[in-house]
C-alpha cells in the first residue's frame, strides 16, 4: 500500500481544484453517459450503532436472529479482520466517509455534551451553544456523498449522522439530497429527543411529526421510499442506525438502555437480572434492524438491482454494554480488539463470489477509495487518502497489502503491525500476537523487546504524521 507517514502534502490549499478534478471527467448528456450510468454499481451503506463481534448469526452470534444480515453475508464475503478507526461513533464514522484517519480529517473525538453525565440538565438556550450543538466535521473535508454526487449519483442519508447538527455541518451540505434522522450521536428511539431535546430532522429541519414512532422503523420508512424513488439511477444509500446503541434518554429507566417494539422484545425470552434486560432490549434491536435491512434487499431484487449494488454493512465500533464481542477482549471506546474490530459484510453479485470469508487485514479507511473506484469516480487529487482499494481483497485474488494500522483515543493508543498488536490504555497495555492470541490475554512486552519497540517506533512515526497533515477542525484548526 501507499505509505502516508511522512507525507507532508497540504490538502487543502488544492481544494478548489480537487473539485474541479471531480467534476471534470464525466459528461451527462447523451445516451453513451446514460448507458455508463447504467453499468454503474449502486451503492448501499448500512452502519450499525455498537454491534459487538458476535451480535450476528454469521458471525457465531447463538441467541441472536439476525437471518437477513446472515443471507448478506451467504450472497457476499465476510471480513473477520476488518478494524474501524476509532472506538466509538463519531470519529469511526466520520473516518468512513472521508476516507482519512479520524486525526487527518479532524474529527478525532466525541462532540457531545458531556455534562449529561454528569445529570446536568440543559435549558434550551444553553443547549443552543453546547459543544453538540455547534460542533461538526470541518466543511473542508470532502465526504464520499459529495465525490458520487459530482459523479452523478443520487445520494439519501437515512439515520444517525452524527457530523454536526449546524445547518453547514448537515448532509444535505455534505453531498447528500435527501436526509432523514439526526444529526448528533444519540437519541431516545421513540421520543427522538437527545436528553429531552427535539432531534430528529427531515433535511435540515426539526420535525417531531413521527414522536413516538421507533427510529429504526422510521429510517427503514424513509430508505425504502428513497429506494422506491431512485432505483432506476445510480444511487448512494447510507442507512447508519443508531440500533443498537443506548438510550440517550432523560428518563432513569430508560437511559442507556436498549429501547425496542414489543414485538421483537417478545422474540427473545424476559431477562431476570438487569443484565439480562439489557441483553434482551439489545438483542430486539439488533432483529428490528435486521428486519428493516431485509426489506430493503427485498427492493433490490424487485427491482432487479441486487446483483449491481454494492451492500456494505459494518458496526461503528466494537459493542458496548449488553453485547457479545467474543471471542476479543474488551468493547466499546478500548483499543484491545473488542473496541475496534467489528463485523462486516460485503455484497456484489456482479464482482464477488458469494458465501466466502476475508481474514485479511483490512479496516475502514479502505472503503473510501474502493467505493470510489467501482462508482468510476477517481479520487480528488491533492487529498491524502489513507486507505486503498480493497476489491481484489475481497474477490480473494490479492493478500491485504495492509501492514499497519493505529488508533488513539486521547492518551490511549494502540498500533498493529502485521500480526503483532501493541496496546497502551487506561484499560490496559501490553503487546500481543494476534495470530496466536486473538484475544490479548498473553503479553509478551518482556519477552519481544525488539518488536515493542517496532510497535511503539512506527506509531510514533503515524503521530508525526497526523501533527504535520494540515490542521482539521473542529479540536484542532490553528
Ligand atoms: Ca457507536
Amino acid at each position: 500500500m501507499r505509505t502516508t507517514l511522512g507525507d507532508r502534502r497540504q490538502p487543502g490549499r488544492l481544494l478548489a481544484a480537487v473539485m474541479l478534478a471531480a467534476v471534470a471527467p464525466l459528461a451527462w448528456a447523451g445516451e453513451s453517459a446514460s448507458r455508463a450510468e447504467a453499468q454503474r454499481p449502486n451503492i448501499l451503506l448500512i452502519v450499525s450503532d455498537d454491534q459487538g463481534y458476535r451480535d450476528l448469526g454469521c458471525f457465531g452470534g447463538v441467541n441472536v436472529k439476525t437471518p437477513n444480515l446472515d443471507r448478506l453475508a451467504a450472497g457476499g464475503v465476510r471480513l473477520t479482520q476488518f478494524y474501524v478507526n476509532w472506538p466509538a461513533c463519531t470519529p469511526s464514522r466520520a473516518s468512513l466517509l472521508t476516507g482519512r484517519f479520524p486525526q487527518r480529517c479532524g474529527t478525532y473525538d466525541m462532540m457531545r455534551n458531556d455534562l449529561v453525565n454528569y445529570d446536568h440538565r440543559y435549558t434550551p438556550d444553553e443547549y443552543a451553544v453546547s459543544p453538540e450543538m455547534i460542533l461538526g466535521t470541518d466543511e473542508r473535508e470532502v465526504f464520499l456523498s459529495e465525490l458520487l454526487r459530482e459523479h452523478g449519483y443520487v445520494n439519501g442519508c437515512f439515520g444517525k449522522w452524527d457530523g454536526g447538527q449546524l445547518q453547514r455541518f448537515l448532509p444535505l451540505q455534505q453531498g447528500f439530497h435527501d436526509f432523514y434522522g439526526f444529526g448528533h450521536t444519540g437519541i431516545d428511539y421513540f421520543t427522538h429527543e437527545r436528553y429531552g431535546i427535539p432531534s430528529m430532522r427531515r433535511g435540515n429541519q426539526l420535525t417531531t411529526e413521527d414522536k413516538g414512532t421507533y427510529a429504526t422503523e422510521l429510517f427503514r420508512r424513509e430508505a425504502v421510499r428513497f429506494l422506491k424513488t431512485h432505483h432506476a439511477r445510480p444511487f448512494f444509500l447510507y442507512v447508519p442506525f443508531n440500533a443498537p446503541h443506548g438510550a440517550s434518554s432523560l428518563e432513569p429507566g430508560v437511559r442507556g438502555t436498549v429501547q425496542a417494539p414489543p414485538e421483537y422484545l417478545a422474540m427473545y425470552p424476559e431477562g431476570k437480572t438487569t443484565r439480562e434486560q439489557r441483553r434482551r432490549g439489545y438483542l430486539a434491536a439488533v432483529t428490528c434492524m435486521d428486519d428493516a435491512i431485509g426489506q430493503l434487499l427485498e427492493l433490490l431484487d424487485d427491482y432487479g438491482i441486487a446483483r449491481n449494488t454494492i451492500v456494505v454493512f459494518l458496526s461503528d465500533n466494537g459493542g458496548g454494554t449488553g453485547s457479545d464481542n467474543a471471542p476479543l477482549r474488551g468493547g466499546k471506546s478500548q483499543m484491545f480488539e473488542g473496541g475496534i474490530r467489528v463485523p462486516c459484510i460485503v455484497r456484489w453479485p456482479e464482482r464477488i463470489p458469494a458465501g466466502g470469508t476475508c481474514d485479511e487485514f483490512v479496516t475502514a479507511l479502505e472503503f473510501f477509495p474502493t467505493l470510489a473506484a467501482a462508482a468510476g469516480a477517481p479520487l480528488p487529487r491533492g487529498i491524502v487518502y489513507d486507505g486503498f482499494d480493497m476489491l481484489p481483497v475481497l474477490q480473494g485474488r490479492q493478500k491485504s497489502p495492509r501492514e499497519e494500522m493505529f488508533w488513539e483515543r486521547r492518551s490511549d493508543h494502540a498500533a498493529r503491525v502485521g500480526r503483532w498488536k501493541w496496546v497502551e490504555s487506561a484499560r490496559g497495555n501490553g503487546l500481543f500476537d494476534l495470530a496466536s492470541d486473538v484475544a490479548e490475554q498473553q503479553d509478551l512486552s518482556a519477552a519481544k523487546p525488539e518488536v515493542l519497540a517496532l510497535l511503539k517506533a512506527r506509531f510514533a512515526a503515524w503521530k508525526q504524521a497526523m501533527a504535520d497533515a494540515e490542521p482539521r477542525g473542529p479540536f484542532r484548526d490553528y
